[in-house]
């Protein structure tokens, strides 16, 4: 797929200021990918498409998630983990979307995972700190990026203020998510 369709499908699909977003992470990826040396073209197409399911009815996503043959173990979750990989099947098997580290990409973007490619890294990150974002401490990890360039630290930062805002308020956690934070707590 070109960036041309990609983004004339996330116009389509999505509400104009989850476009926006995406337009924003596709940007903000392609400037990582410069600076860490991933490519530009995959992480700007998972940035345009990774939030694409994102606003489908959860009856669909549950749906979408037996037709695709998605671990079951997902609907046992939060419904905001579903979207990623949802969205990654559908960028596959509906748009012939095939390759394999865009489908990670978009797969992996809200949860991450142990031993994530770089073109995950950077699409994770990017969901996170694009210009458009204004979470407390969001300027933390933007400095872990630019000034640092410590692209694992920053996983690890955005993972654990997940993993402690998911606890604050009672919520149960996808598994992936403490992968993730385990694998890049550099001080193990
Ligand atoms: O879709 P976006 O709003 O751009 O961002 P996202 O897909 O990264 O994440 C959406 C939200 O999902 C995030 O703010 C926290 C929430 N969430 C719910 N359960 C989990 C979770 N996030 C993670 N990492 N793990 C969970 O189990
Ligand atoms: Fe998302
Ligand atoms: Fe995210
Ligand atoms: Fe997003």
């Amino acid at each position: 797929m070109k960036k041309k369709k990609a983004n004339k499908l996330a116009e389509e699909k999505l509400p104009k200021k989850r476009y926006e977003h995406s337009v924003r992470v596709a940007e903000t990826a392609v400037g990582m990918a410069e600076q860490f040396g991933g490519d530009k073209e995959k992480v700007e197409l998972a940035g345009l498409l990774h939030d694409y399911a994102k606003y489908d009815e959860l009856s669909k996503l549950y749906q979408l998630v037996t037709k695709y043959e998605l671990d079951n173990e997902l609907l046992a979750y939060n419904s905001e983990i579903l979207h990623g990989p949802v969205g990654a099947c559908m960028m596959k098997y509906e748009f012939g979307v095939e390759d394999e580290e865009i489908f990670l990409a978009i797969h992996n973007h809200t949860t991450g995972r142990a031993q994530m490619t770089l073109t995950e890294k950077i699409v994770f990150v990017a969901d996170y700190i694009e210009p458009g974002r204004n979470q407390p401490g969001v300027d933390d990890i933007r400095k872990l990026i630019y000034t640092d360039e410590d692209l694992d630290k920053a996983i690890y930062e955005i993972s654990k203020r997940t993993v402690l805002y998911l606890v604050e308020k009672d919520s149960i956690i996808y598994p992936k998510t403490i992968d993730c934070l385990n694998y890049y707590n550099l001080e193990k």
